[in-house]
C-alpha cells in the first residue's frame, strides 16, 4: 500500500524479470539501517540494478524507459517536451498540490505568496493537468509512454481516494489506462499483497 506499487506497474510495462523486496513501514524495514544504504530517505520505492540505485517512482519510470529502450517506452523526437514536462510537473506541483491539501495546509489567498509556491495553488495545478489531458489519448498524444505509468499514477491514486476531483478528461484518461495488461497485472499482485497482509498470512 505504497508508491510502490508506481515501480511494480512500470516493471510490468518494461516486462522485465525482477525480484521484489516488500518492507515493513518502521524500524524494522524502510528505517532500517539495510535499507537506508539504499535510500537515505527511508522511503519506497526504489530499484537496484546491477549497482545502480534509483529511488524516486518518477525517476525510476524515467530510469527503466531509457535503460530498456527497444520496449519503446521513452519519447519520440516530438514527443520529448510533453514526456518530460508532464512527468516533472507531476513529480513537482502536482505532489505538492495534493499532499498539502490532504495535509490540510490552505495556500493563502495572496498572489505573491503564491507567486512563491511552485504549484501557485491547487485549483491552478489540477486545471492545468485537466487541460493537458483534455482531448488526449496519452500524456504525449496517441501513444502509451512511461509518462503515462507516472502521471497516470497520481489520476489512478487521486481519483480512488479523492484527493484528485473527478473531471472528465481524468476519468476518461484513467479508463484508458485502467485497461492495460501490465497495469492489470501489477495491480493484481500488489492487491493479493494487501490481502496477504490484511489476514496476516
Ligand atoms: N518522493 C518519493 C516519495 C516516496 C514516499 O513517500 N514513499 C512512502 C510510501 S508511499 C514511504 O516510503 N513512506 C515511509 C516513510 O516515510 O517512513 C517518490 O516519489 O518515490
Amino acid at each position: 500500500m505504497s508508491r510502490g506499487q508506481i515501480a511494480r506497474w512500470m516493471l510490468e510495462e518494461v516486462a522485465v524479470d525482477y525480484d521484489e523486496h516488500i518492507l515493513a513501514y518502521g524500524p524494522t524495514g524502510m528505517a532500517a539501517d539495510d535499507y537506508r544504504r539504499i535510500n537515505p530517505m527511508a522511503k519506497v520505492p526504489a530499484i537496484a540494478h546491477g549497482e545502480k540505485i534509483v529511488t524516486e517512482a518518477a525517476a525510476i519510470g524515467l530510469y527503466l524507459a531509457d535503460v530498456f529502450q527497444d520496449r519503446r517506452l521513452g519519447p519520440m523526437d516530438d514527443e520529448r517536451a510533453a514526456y518530460y514536462r508532464w512527468v516533472l510537473f507531476c513529480a513537482g506541483p502536482l505532489e505538492q498540490a495534493v499532499t498539502s491539501r490532504a495535509m490540510g495546509w490552505e495556500v493563502p489567498d495572496d498572489p505573491q505568496k503564491q507567486g512563491m509556491l511552485g504549484f501557485g495553488n491547487f485549483e491552478r495545478t489540477i486545471d492545468a493537468l485537466e487541460d493537458h489531458l483534455s482531448g488526449r489519448h496519452y500524456v504525449c498524444g496517441d501513444r502509451f509512454t512511461m509518462a503515462d505509468c507516472y502521471v497516470g499514477s497520481h489520476v489512478d491514486w487521486g481519483l480512488s481516494f479523492g484527493t484528485i476531483p473527478e473531471r472528465a478528461a481524468f476519468k476518461t484518461y484513467i479508463e484508458r489506462i485502467r485497461e492495460r495488461e501490465a497495469y492489470k497485472n501489477a495491480k493484481a499482485r500488489d492487491q493479493a499483497l494487501i490481502e496477504q497482509m490484511k489476514t496476516g498470512e
